[in-house]
């Protein structure tokens, strides 16, 4: 069963009440329609807006009786799903929720294999759920009477302190925002809305033990799962467009994709004026003859995008913000209709890739470190593209693909002096030798970002070791006014923000 060209909607905001309440203002930075619905269920009352693509009706929504589902992303297990709730071909994805809900109950979630976030409201309670790694960002604000959930924060800002909230479990506050809860990857939190009481249900856990295997057996593994992955996320119709920056990770995805989409495949890259890798990209393209573009930004419009990166990606960690700028900054450039968009992105993690390591001990403990760590950091939230409209998704993150790289021994993922052997011997036979070979360069390296981003601040007066530090302030300052504050953030100027932290000094 293939994808749909998009997903039916890429997010909401949703109030579930037993007795009114209002619903705050739908400020999404994700680009779409928005259609609203008011369901009155047996023991409370939701209203909701869905941001979709696309002019049609919008099917992310099911009502069966006293269940209803709100559904923003996809699911890449539908096939099974079908199988084992039998519902109709023409299902939607909300539609399989609520069948595998009737089955289930709660524990639906830990059958979904997809890039999600989920509401299910039924009797007094309300479901918040997200898919394995958390790639669809999910809040909640529960209040005695009154909840409020929503897929980007700053929409939930506006609401205020939450009053009388019971104590949710797990330390997700969200910064500047009392009473709003990040809902963690991976779980369902249950909340009763008569009382505002949150019981949480980890419905994934990432893999903390390690496979021995031969190495024939753990290439074509790698293969079969990291194709099958590639398939299930490529739509029945249109082209899929593959951002490729030329290093083995996002080369896979576009030769596994050229290899699967009919009706062929576009690749783009990005560079600054600065740097960029786009010969590299551009043999991988000859080699798979896809449709093959490239975009240069200049490094000033490259940073004048923080405030929009930050505004998206609703993250405070200044790595991931360096490697998400160039990203947005190629999102929003990828001009016409709306997109189905396949990265490279995630590979790194489990396979140690950004931990330039040698000793295995060390590498496994990067690896595990960094799976016990992603979550909250919004590396693939879909907001980062859906502000121009378009839909992203990771294959190196599937369920299945994500749960074999990281159970790999590291002697899998480190071999013979390459860094993540495993992936290059898998994808040996479809790529370019000089791909296959090619050492890791981060995206945030090959086009110049962190060094564009670290002169900005030392031209502006930080000493060098002060430029980390200034950096993550920056960050943290550009959450609060965008995010929290509700500031455009075409109206905030970077080296503003930068020199009043300058003149604020230690504080
Ligand atoms: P990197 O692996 O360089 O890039 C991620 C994806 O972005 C690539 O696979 C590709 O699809 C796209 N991309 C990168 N550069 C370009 C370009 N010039 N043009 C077009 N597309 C491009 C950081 C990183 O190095 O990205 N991401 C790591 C993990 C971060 C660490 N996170 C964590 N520990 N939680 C990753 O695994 O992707
Ligand atoms: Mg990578």
């Amino acid at each position: 069963m293939t994808q749909t060209v998009l997903p039916a909607a890429f997010g909401f905001l949703a109030s579930a009440h037993s007795g009114g309440g209002p619903i705050p203002t739908a400020a999404f930075a994700t680009r779409g329609r928005h259609t609203r619905l008011s369901e009155r269920l047996h023991g409370q009352t939701v209203d909701a807006v869905l941001v979709h693509p696309g002019a049609g009706p919008c099917a992310a929504h099911a009502t069966d009786g006293d269940v209803l589902v709100l559904f923003a992303g996809e699911i890449y297990n539908r096939d099974e799903i079908h199988g084992t709730v039998g519902s109709p071909a023409s299902a939607s994805d909300a539609e399989l929720v609520s069948g595998l809900f009737e089955k289930y109950g709660p524990h639906a979630f830990r059958l979904v294999n997809g890039r999600y976030a989920a509401l299910l409201v039924t009797g007094t309670r309300v479901l918040a759920a997200t898919d394995h790694a958390g790639s669809v960002p999910l809040y909640v604000r529960p209040e005695p009477g009154h909840v409020l959930a929503a897929t980007e924060v700053k929409v939930l800002a506006e609401a205020g302190a939450a009053e009388g909230g019971a104590p949710v479990p797990g330390p997700r506050r969200l910064r500047g925002l009392p009473g709003v809860h990040r809902v963690p990857a991976g779980t369902v939190l249950d909340v009763r809305v008569d009382t505002g009481e949150v019981t949480a249900h980890r419905t994934w856990v990432p893999p903390v033990h390690r496979l021995l295997m031969e190495e024939d057996e753990a290439v074509n593994s790698v293969r079969a799962a990291l194709e099958k992955a590639v398939i299930r996320r490529l739509p029945g119709a249109g082209r899929p467009l593959v951002v490729l920056s030329g290093g083995i990770d996002s080369s896979a995805v576009a030769a596994l994709s050229v290899g699967a989409a009919t009706a062929g495949v576009d690749t783009l890259s990005m560079g600054t004026d600065v740097s960029n890798e786009f010969p590299q990209a551009r043999v991988v393209a000859d080699h798979l003859r896809s449709e093959h573009r490239e975009i240069t930004v200049g490094s000033e419009d490259l940073l004048a995008l923080l405030p929009h990166t930050v505004h998206a990606a609703e993250s405070v960690d200044p790595e991931v913000i360096e490697y998400l700028l160039p990203l947005t900054a190629l999102y929003r450039r990828i001009d016409g209709p709306p997109r189905r968009v396949l990265t490279g992105y995630g590979a790194d993690i489990p396979l140690g890739g950004m931990h330039r390591e040698d000793r295995l001990p060390n590498l496994d403990t990067a690896v595990a470190f960094d799976m016990d760590t992603f979550d909250g950091l919004n590396e693939m939230s879909p907001v980062l593209s859906a502000v121009s409209g378009h839909w992203s998704t990771h294959p190196y993150w599937d369920r299945e693909v994500l749960e074999l790289l990281t159970s790999l021994e590291a002697g899998l993922k480190r071999r013979y002096g390459r860094d993540k052997w495993v992936l290059r011997a898998a994808m040996a036979d479809l790529l370019p030798a000089e791909t296959v070979t090619r050492p890791k360069l981060g995206v945030h390296e090959g086009s110049g970002t962190t060094a564009s981003f670290s002169l900005l601040v030392r031209r502006a007066g930080a000493a060098e070791d002060e430029v980390a530090a200034v950096k993550a302030r920056v960050v943290q300052r550009l959450f609060d006014l965008t995010v929290v504050g509700g500031v455009h953030p075409d109206a905030v100027v970077v080296e503003e923000v930068i020199g009043k932290i300058l003149a604020e000094g230690g504080r």
